[in-house]
């Protein structure tokens, strides 16, 4: 079977970069490596973290819960996240040097009562995002990821990506990672154990 792939590009929004509400050390340094490797994928796909004011992943919508401290939801454990990516918001806009020619933007995180780190389903790991179906209908069977953050984000996108059977492909070089509590580590190790292959 011939490749067709797509490059997709995870949450590079100012909310994520220095001066952001969840700002990911060294964040714009990968946004011109990322643009310069848009033009060798047959597709470009970039996802938004996009939720609504008072979201259920915010510390501040839990009286007396620090930002960075997890609680359990239904769906399981959930890090409670200083306020960041509120639609509309400038927080939430791509970072102003990111392409978005792209193909696809898809929106995650609307659900006010489910976080969304992965691309692919909201975080009770069974709703989907509609991704899937939007790669398999136009043939994509590899996808590479790039973007923000490498131990959330990007790493339950990659995760999920293999199981659903995309030969998936992580550029650690064109993420950088939020490292909470050794997270980084374990995100690489999740990646390695789900088949994923990092470049
Ligand atoms: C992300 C935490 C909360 C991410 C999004 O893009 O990795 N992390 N929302
Ligand atoms: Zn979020």
């Amino acid at each position: 079977m011939t490749e067709k792939s797509a490059l997709i590009v995870i949450d590079m929004q100012n909310d994520f970069c220095p001066g952001g509400a969840l700002a990911v050390s060294g964040g714009n340094d990968i946004v011109a490596g990322i643009n310069a490797l848009m033009p060798a994928f047959d597709a470009v796909i970039l996802s938004q973290d996009w939720h609504p004011a008072g979201h259920s992943s915010f510390a501040s919508s839990h009286p007396g819960a620090a930002p960075m401290s997890v609680i359990e939801m239904p769906y399981g454990p959930q890090v409670l996240w200083p306020d960041h990516c509120i639609q509309g918001s400038h927080g939430a806009a791509f970072h102003p040097d990111l392409r978005i020619d792209g193909d696809l933007i898809i929106r995650k995180g609307f659900n006010p009562a489910i976080d969304s780190y992965s691309a692919f389903f909201e975080n009770d790991h069974t709703t989907p995002t509609g991704l899937e179906g939007y790669l398999r209908t136009r043939g994509i069977n590899a996808i590479t990821l790039v973007g923000l953050a490498l131990d959330f984000c990007v790493n339950y996108s990659a995760v999920d990506g293999a199981q659903l059977g995309f030969d998936v492909t992580v550029r650690p070089d064109l993420c950088r990672a939020i490292d909470f509590d050794g997270s980084r580590d374990a995100a690489l190790s999740a990646m390695k154990k789900a088949g994923v292959t990092l470049a």
